[in-house]
C-alpha cells in the first residue's frame, strides 16, 4: 500500500513528504493507521546531525493510531485496537528487561543504529529503494509497521493527540522525575530546558510532591509554561548565572536533583553544579557522540553527589503509560496544556520551525 510520510534524505535537509510504499506487517508485527505524530526536538536533533540516525528514514517517534492489520502470530492486538508505539523496543526476558529495565535492552538499541526492524528488513521503500525506520516508530507517516511487542494497547475513549504524547515527552520526562531520580516529598529540584519533555519533569517532580521546583530556560514563554506545570521559580540563563542563581535559592545549599533536558555538555555540568551534598542529576538530553562531561572528583567524593542519566524515563512503558493516563482522568497530569498546538501533517516543516523559535510546548501533527 502506499502511504504519505515524512522522509529525511540527508542530514541538513528539511522533511520531505512522500507517497512511500509499505509492505503488509509479516509474521509478529502490526500496521498503524497513525492519528497523531508528535514534534519532539529529538527528530529535530536527527535533520541537523546533532543525534545520528541511518538515512533515507521516516522520523518521529512519538505518535498513537488504531490498528488497522495484524501480522501472522500476532496474539495480544486485533484490528480497531487504539495503540502508542513504544520507541525502545525491548525483548522480555533479558537481563534487564527482566529487571524491570526495557529501555536498557539491547533489541531497542539495534532497532535505533541500524533502522530496520528485527529480521534486517524495513518495510518501507520508495522506487524499490529501501527507507529506514526512525526509532522502530516512524509516526510521521500515515501507516506505520511495528513489532507487536513495541505497541501498547490503550483504552479507546482516550483522545489520540494526547495519547501521542504519552509515548516520547511524558514518559520520558516525568519518568526521569519518579523513576530515575526517585523525587522525594519536600525536596528540592532544578530543570534545565523547560521544553517538551523539560515540562514533563516538571509535572513529575510536582507529582512527587517537591517543594521547590525551579526551571531555567532561555525563552521567556517556556518560563511561563514551566510556571503552568509547577515550577515555583523560573530563571532566565540568558540574564543571570543559573547556578548561582539557584544556589542564591536554596540559602547556599544546592538542590537535591538536577535535571538537564537540553542536550549541550555545558548546561550537564550547571544542572551537576547546582547540586547539594547527596545531589544527584539526572542527564536526558544527548550530546553529540563524541561529547564528554568532566566534574570535579572532589564533589563526587567529599559531597557523595550522583552523576547519571535517564533513558525513555527510565520507565517500564506497560506499568507506567496506564498509570499516566489515570492520572490524567484524575486531572493531576497535564496534557491539553501540553498540547498548545496541531498541525496538519503537510505542515510538518513548520511545525519543527516553530519548535525550533521555542513557540510551543508540544505539538503534534493530525493525519
Ligand atoms: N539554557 C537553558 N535552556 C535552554 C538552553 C540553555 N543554554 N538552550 C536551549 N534551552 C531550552 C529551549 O529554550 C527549550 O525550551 C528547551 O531547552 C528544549 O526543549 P524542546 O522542546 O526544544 O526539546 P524537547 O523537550 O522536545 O527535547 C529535549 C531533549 C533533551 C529530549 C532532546 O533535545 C534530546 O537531547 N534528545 C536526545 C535524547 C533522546 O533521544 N531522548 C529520547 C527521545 S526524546
Ligand atoms: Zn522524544
Amino acid at each position: 500500500m502506499k502511504a504519505r510520510a515524512a522522509v529525511l534524505f540527508e542530514v541538513g535537509q528539511k522533511l520531505e513528504i512522500r507517497d512511500v510504499d509499505v509492505e503488509p506487517p509479516r509474521h509478529g508485527e502490526v500496521l498503524i493507521r497513525m492519528a497523531a505524530g508528535g514534534v519532539c526536538h529529538s527528530d529535530l536533533h536527527v535533520m541537523t546531525g546533532h543525534l545520528v540516525a541511518s538515512l533515507p528514514a521516516i522520523l518521529g517517534h512519538e505518535g498513537a493510531g488504531v490498528v488497522a492489520e495484524v501480522g501472522p502470530g500476532v496474539t495480544s492486538l486485533k484490528r480497531g485496537d487504539h495503540v502508542i508505539p513504544l520507541w525502545r523496543l525491548s525483548c522480555g526476558v533479558c537481563e534487564y528487561c527482566s529487571d524491570g529495565r526495557p529501555a536498557l535492552c539491547a533489541e531497542g538499541s539495534q532497532i535505533r543504529m541500524t533502522g530496520r526492524l528485527l529480521d534486517g528488513t524495513t518495510r518501507f521503500s520508495l522506487d524499490g529503494k529501501e527507507i529506514k525506520h526512525f526509532a522502530g516508530v516512524s509516526s510521521f507517516s500515515e501507516y506505520s509497521v511495528v513489532p507487536e511487542r513495541a505497541a501498547l494497547k490503550i483504552p479507546e475513549d482516550f483522545p489520540l493527540d494526547r495519547a501521542a504524547l504519552l509515548g516520547c515527552a511524558v514518559i520520558t520526562g516525568v519518568g526521569a522525575a519518579v523513576n530515575a531520580a526517585r523525587v522525594r516529598p519536600g525536596s528540592s529540584v532544578a530543570i534545565f530546558g523547560a521544553g517538551g519533555v523539560g515540562l514533563n519533569v516538571i509535572q513529575g517532580a510536582r507529582i512527587a510532591g517537591a517543594e521547590k521546583i525551579i526551571a531555567v530556560d532561555i525563552v521567556p514563554a517556556k518560563l511561563a509554561f514551566a510556571t503552568e506545570f509547577g515550577a515555583t521559580h523560573v530563571i532566565d540563563a540568558r540574564g543571570a548565572d543559573p547556578v548561582a542563581a539557584i544556589r542564591a535559592l536554596t540559602g547556599g545549599r544546592g538542590v537535591d536533583y538536577a535535571f538537564e533536558v537540553i542536550g549541550l555538555p555545558a548546561t550537564m555540568r550547571q544542572a551537576y553544579d547546582t547540586l547539594a551534598k547527596r545531589g544527584m542529576a539526572v542527564v536526558v538530553g544527548v550530546a553529540p557522540m563524541t561529547a564528554e562531561v568532566s566534574v570535579p572528583v572532589m564533589s563526587l567524593v567529599y559531597e557523595e553527589r550522583v552523576l547519571t542519566g535517564s533513558v525513555y524515563g527510565s520507565s517500564r512503558p506497560r506499568i507506567d503509560i496506564p498509570k499516566l493516563i489515570d492520572l490524567y482522568r484524575a486531572g493531576k497530569l497535564r496534557l491539553d496544556e501540553l498540547l498548545t498546538r496541531r498541525y496538519p501533517f503537510g505542515e510538518i516543516n513548520e511545525a519543527y520551525a516553530a519548535l525550533e523559535r521555542g513557540e510551543v510546548a508540544r505539538s503534534v501533527v493530525t493525519f
